[in-house]
């Protein structure tokens, strides 16, 4: 199993959690909440507001999530989902887990392929798409 950290619309509450609950596109269990070890932007972008960690570790803040131990099938499906390699990459990141969790090396769904304004943008640290923010998150038609 490979562990997944989600601080989007993935996160528990959120408007794509289904998605890792649905039992035909894999495994998807629960390890624990996290912090990446390293700061870094998390924006909220585009005419859809979507939520974009920017690939620029050191940066921005240590940005808040839950952490996923996930099957093949799952990541495959999460890759699909998430338009990976397009819209996001699928890179590595360090995350501190609550608890006696320790560190953990994950997956997250980062991206170094933005307009490079996007850099200027608010930096967020727990992702909420009903924040004070007022960016709400629009869907894509099909889903
Ligand atoms: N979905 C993925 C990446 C950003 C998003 O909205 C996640 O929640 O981690």
């Amino acid at each position: 199993m490979a562990h997944v950290f989600v601080y989007g619309t993935l996160k528990t509450g959120q408007p794509n959690h289904r998605v890792l609950l649905e039992s035909t596109h894999g495994r998807a269990v629960f390890r624990g909440w996290g912090r990446t070890v390293e700061p870094y932007p998390l924006v909220i972008a585009g005419q859809r507001n979507i939520p974009r960690l920017l690939n620029l570790p050191g940066q921005g803040r240590r940005v808040a999530g839950e952490v996923y131990a996930v099957d093949e099938q799952m990541l495959r499906f999460l890759d699909e989902f998430e338009g990976c390699p397009d819209m996001y990459q699928r890179t590595q990141v360090t995350v501190a887990v609550e608890g006696a969790g320790g560190t953990l090396q994950c997956f997250v769904y980062s991206t170094a392929t933005y307009p490079p304004e996007w850099v200027h943008l608010p930096y967020h640290d727990d992702y909420d798409s009903q924040g004070e923010h007022g960016l709400r998150y629009s869907p894509r038609e099909s889903r």
